[in-house]
């Protein structure tokens, strides 16, 4: 099984994941954790993504699905946090996922309102969080990863959870929207 996470920058995907993962003891694959983890490391890698980071751009696809296919392992199900972002990745998703005998089955898309998103985002504080690059992250969810929406509507396994609210009330949302029962 696995199951893609979809929203914009601030949505709350990073953190529902973390729960979601643990209840499900699934693998939680982060392509922004990847990503900073590269860049923190200081490898080659790291040096030619932190300007994407820092730029509030998408880093290169090939870059992306590549650091995700060194981490697919055949079998073991997944919790795609922030994968794809866009539909070239969304393509290569379905190919390395039959690779490891595994298919996409469901993607939650994380609804809140640009204001929301912009006051979290702020909050947070992280070195891509200023108001120029948030605004920038914005406009690209908008022009190439809302697409997926369409992408995975169209194959039938698309969900949407209401992300405002509290951190534990989404995460029941998301359990009753993808049908797992409630710890009791
Ligand atoms: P990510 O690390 O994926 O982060 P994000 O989309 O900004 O945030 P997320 O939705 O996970 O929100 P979070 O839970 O943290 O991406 C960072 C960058 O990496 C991208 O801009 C891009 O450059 C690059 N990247 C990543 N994947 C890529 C890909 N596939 N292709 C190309 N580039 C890629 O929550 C945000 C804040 O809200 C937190 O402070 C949290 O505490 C708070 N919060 C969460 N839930 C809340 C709630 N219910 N109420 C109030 N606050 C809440």
């Amino acid at each position: 099984m696995i199951v893609v996470f979809l929203g914009p920058p601030g949505s709350g995907k990073g953190t529902q994941a973390q729960l979601l993962a643990v209840r499900l003891n699934m693998v939680h694959l982060s392509t922004g954790d990847l990503l900073r983890a590269a860049r923190a490391a200081g490898t080659p890698l790291g040096r030619q993504v932190a300007q994407y980071l820092d730029a509030g751009k998408l880093v290169p696809d090939e870059v992306v699905t590549g650091l995700v296919a060194e981490r697919l392992v055949p079998h073991q199900d997944y919790l795609l946090d922030g994968f794809p972002r866009t539909v070239a990745q969304a393509q290569k998703l379905e190919e390395l996922a039959s690779g490891i005998g595994q298919e996409v089955s469901s993607v939650v898309l994380f609804v809140v309102p640009e204001e929301e998103l912009v006051r979290r985002l702020m909050g947070r504080g992280r070195t891509d969080d200023t108001p120029e690059t948030i605004r920038h992250r914005l406009k690209v969810y908008q022009e190439e990863t809302a697409p997926l929406v369409g992408f995975y509507r169209q194959r039938g396994i698309l969900c949407q959870v209401d992300g405002v609210g509290k951190v534990e009330d989404i995460h029941e949302r998301l359990l009753s929207v993808l049908r797992i029962a409630p710890q009791g």
